[in-house]
């Protein structure tokens, strides 16, 4: 019988297969699609977040637990739909234009998924405007923005300042981070939130749009 606590362990060690055939095995059991996601997924996700934010582990850490956590949502994710299990939000995310840099994006957007956000992830050298009209296609509440070099950096307030021509701005939550963002730059080009770190980025956008 599939334990759901063990679905969160395995997946803390970045077990894939384990957390797949768990995921399987609790769903063919009748379990409860929204505990094998909440007390399951999700909660070894927080776990490994929050152990992140400590340095209690490492980037190569999260990247196999995130991996283990897609292959447990790629099998939970029609059951969810099914029973009409809502995101807590949506989010749009992706580096700036002419940044290529894409690890510490990933990070964010397995974060967010992590504490229940549907993600579009738009990749690397994102145009202002692809932030944007993905934005609306998708419904997002949140624009997700990463830089990693201090010469693509403007390309935040490039966004931004598209969402005011558009008459958007109100529309939207605005996060930016990477290496060489800090808050005095996100309050300098109008962004809602800086945050130094994907577990933080996740937690703030999960309070920012329960607000
Ligand atoms: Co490049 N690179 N790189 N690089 N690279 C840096 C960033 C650099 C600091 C290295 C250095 O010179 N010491 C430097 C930037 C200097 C500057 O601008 N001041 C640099 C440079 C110059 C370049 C090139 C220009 C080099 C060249 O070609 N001459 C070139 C640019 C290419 C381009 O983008 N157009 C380049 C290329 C590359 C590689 C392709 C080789 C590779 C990227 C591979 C990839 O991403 N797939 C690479 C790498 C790996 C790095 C370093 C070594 C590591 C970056 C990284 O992934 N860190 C980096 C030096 C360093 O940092 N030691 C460097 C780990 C990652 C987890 O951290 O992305 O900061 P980070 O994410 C953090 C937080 O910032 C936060 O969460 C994460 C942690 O939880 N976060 C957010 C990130 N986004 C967020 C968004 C949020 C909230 C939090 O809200 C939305």
């Amino acid at each position: 019988m599939a334990e759901i606590h063990e679905i969160s362990e395995f997946l803390q060690k970045g077990r894939a297969k384990n957390v797949k055939a768990l995921v399987e095995e609790a769903i063919n059991e009748g379990k409860d699609p929204k505990a094998i996601l909440n007390e399951g997924l999700l909660a070894g996700m927080m776990i490994i977040g929050e152990k992140f934010k400590n340095n209690e582990v490492f980037v190569p850490e999260v990247l196999v637990a995130a991996r283990a956590l897609n292959a447990g949502l790629a099998i939970l994710e029609p059951k969810l739909i099914e029973i009409g299990n809502e995101p807590v939000g949506k989010a749009v995310i992706g580096t700036v234009k002419g940044d290529l840099h894409d690890i510490g994006k990933n990070l964010v957007t397995m974060m967010m998924k992590g504490v229940g956000f549907e993600v579009t992830d738009l990749g690397v050298d994102v145009e202002p405007g692809v932030f944007i009209d993905r934005a609306q296609e998708v419904g997002a509440n949140v624009i997700c923005m990463s830089a990693l070099l201090t010469t693509t950096m403007p390309n935040m307030q490039a966004v931004i300042d598209e969402l005011n021509s558009r008459g958007l701005r109100d529309k939207f939550i605005v996060m930016v981070g990477g290496a060489p963002v800090n808050q005095s730059f996100a309050e300098q080009i109008g962004a809602d939130y800086y945050t130094p770190d994907a577990a933080t980025a996740a937690e703030t956008a999960k309070a920012a749009v329960s607000k």
